[in-house]
């Protein structure tokens, strides 16, 4: 196949002030010690993908760390450190520097007053759309596009109307298939692609992730399951409940490169 392969991740453990994350979700609060094992699950799959995880340890500082997903942008030719839209994110970026500087020389940083979480960040080969939301700014998209031109890359903004990110809702999944629910099946930036949509009732499960030909779903979506499966991948489920409470999915949870 001749698709790009991940080799590697990052992962944050969950802290247990997990509980006072950011929501909008309305499904009561975490519970720590089930999210632990959901995260070592996690992991697991990445390492059946394939790839060789490196685990940072918990920050209890801040509340949403295990979306390590928002903090950096991992591309094949250099790394671009965000900066979280969410006030209360802003500093976990300082965490994962020296983690990153093991693997990029060639390291950029989005400056104020742009902001960006790359839960707003999807790779289609070297093009890369960018969702404006709520967290990610046109300030914030115009610098990642400059650093993602300077190494011969493209982008495409899309402006968001419904969901957090734009990961919430699309995942490619190699092949020119694309993953989509709600605002994005319809949406003309996403015409070309070949959408596998995901229902209503199941748009969590829209969140997954292509890893190095399986994808890992989220547990307990039979209708999307199937819908991926009968385009030829093979499934790998994790339990993500209670990161589903902080409005968190698959992708957020790791830097993959
Ligand atoms: C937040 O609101 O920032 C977190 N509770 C969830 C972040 C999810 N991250 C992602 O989709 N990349």
């Amino acid at each position: 196949m001749n698709t790009k392969q991940f080799k590697n991740a990052i992962v944050r453990k969950p802290c247990k002030n997990m509980v006072k994350g950011l929501t909008t979700a309305k499904l009561g609060k975490p519970d720590f010690e089930l999210a632990c094992e959901q995260h070592q699950n996690y992991i697991e799959a990445l390492k059946t993908c394939g790839l060789k995880v490196d685990i940072l340890e918990a920050d209890e500082d801040y509340p949403d760390s295990t979306f390590i997903e928002d903090v950096a942008l991992l591309t094949p030719h250099c790394a671009i450190i965000t900066i979280p839209g969410a006030p209360s994110r802003k500093g976990e970026v300082d965490g994962v520097i020296e983690t990153i500087e093991k693997y990029y020389n060639n390291i950029e940083f989005i400056k104020e007053p742009g902001t960006i979480e790359p839960g707003d960040i999807m790779m289609v080969g070297d093009h890369y759309y960018i969702g404006i939301s709520e967290r990610t700014n046109l300030e914030g998209a115009r610098q990642m596009m400059e650093f993602l031109k300077k190494y011969n890359m493209g982008a495409t903004t899309v402006e968001l109307q419904e969901v957090l990110h734009l990961k919430t809702g699309l995942a490619y999944l190699e092949h020119n298939n694309l993953v989509a629910a709600g605002e994005f099946i319809s949406a003309k930036a996403f015409q070309q692609f070949n959408i596998l949509e995901i229902e209503s009732k199941e748009s969590y499960a829209a969140n997954c992730i292509w890893m190095n030909d399986k994808v890992i779903i989220p547990k307990g979506y039979p209708n999307a399951k199937r819908i991926i499966e009968n385009s030829g991948y093979q499934t790998l489920e994790v339990d993500v409940s209670e990161f589903k409470k902080l409005d968190g999915g698959l992708s957020c949870l790791s830097l993959r490169f």
